[in-house]
């Protein structure tokens, strides 16, 4: 039985992987000798480059450490939605999102967790003050603040790094929050996920967080994932003023409408 985390109880860190061998071991030993109360799951998509081999030998060595394979690469969104499946089938109280490439700092969790324990979400922020992004070059930089401003804009969201993906969320949140209904996948599952956090009236908070670049193996990100991102997004907007407007109407009297 694993242990809790203060304030918070067990909390998983699920961690997705499609061929991440140069980066898988090294996370998972700074996760662990970082926070060493939460328990890990790593949900390989059958990595051609051996990724689900080396996450069996971490989970044989520490049994804290847990391995999900699945069948073939289904995108980061389902990943972690099997993840977030399997904690709640184990009864976790708490949930993490970590990235394996060494973007999202392990030894920031704590904070993260600590902030959790009056929060329903934590989002660790590269856009809050004390909040940074080291060794993107500017086109990258560029393109994630105009990702957050326009999601900022059409779904008037107080959420300054919406699409960030290093998070925490409780269980009992992530349950009222009707995941199975999530098809997004990318940035686009961050932002879907943050939304239904606002719209159902959960507390989020940013913690400032340090992002460094991938020092190892090839980043997953395309064109169609920052195309995904922008069609739904404004759908969620255009979806979201509808029913602003429609509300507005039905609660102003007869005689005041013109
Ligand atoms: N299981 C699974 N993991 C995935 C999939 N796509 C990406 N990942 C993992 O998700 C995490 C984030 O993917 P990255 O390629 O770093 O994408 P990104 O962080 O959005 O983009 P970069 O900033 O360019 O690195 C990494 O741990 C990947 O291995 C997938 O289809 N299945
Ligand atoms: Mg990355």
């Amino acid at each position: 039985m694993s242990e809790e985390y203060p304030g918070l109880g067990r909390v998983l860190v699920v961690i997705p992987t499609y061929n991440e061998a140069d980066n898988v071991r090294i996370i998972v030993d700074r996760l662990r000798k970082a926070v060493p109360a939460v328990d890990v799951l790593i949900a390989d998509d059958n990595s051609p480059d051996g990724t689900g081999e080396i996450a069996d030998e971490l989970a044989a060595a520490d049994s804290n450490v847990m391995v999900m394979h699945r069948a073939g690469k289904q995108g980061l969104g389902a990943a972690y939605l099997a993840g977030f499946a399997w904690a709640r089938d184990e009864g976790y109280d708490a949930v993490v999102e970590m990235d394996a490439d060494g973007s999202h700092p392990p030894e920031a969790l704590s904070r993260l967790l600590d902030a959790l324990v009056d929060a329903d979400l934590v989002i660790g922020s590269r856009y809050v003050p004390g909040g940074t992004v080291v060794n993107w070059p500017m086109h990258r930089l560029l393109l994630s603040r105009g990702a957050n401003l326009y999601t900022r804009l059409a779904l008037a969201m107080p959420v300054k790094d919406a699409t960030g993906g290093f998070r925490a969320y409780r269980m009992k949140a992530l349950d009222s929050m009707d995941i199975d209904s999530v098809v997004s996948q990318g940035y686009c599952f961050q932002v879907d996920l943050a939304w239904r956090a606002v719209r159902q009236g959960h507390r989020v908070v940013e913690v400032p967080i340090v992002f460094t670049e991938r020092e190892r193996g090839a980043s997953k990100m395309s064109s169609s994932v920052i195309r995904e991102a922008l069609w739904r997004v404004t759908v969620w907007g255009v979806q979201a003023r509808t029913k602003g407007v429609r509300e507005r109407l039905r609660s102003t009297p007869v005689s005041q409408r013109s």
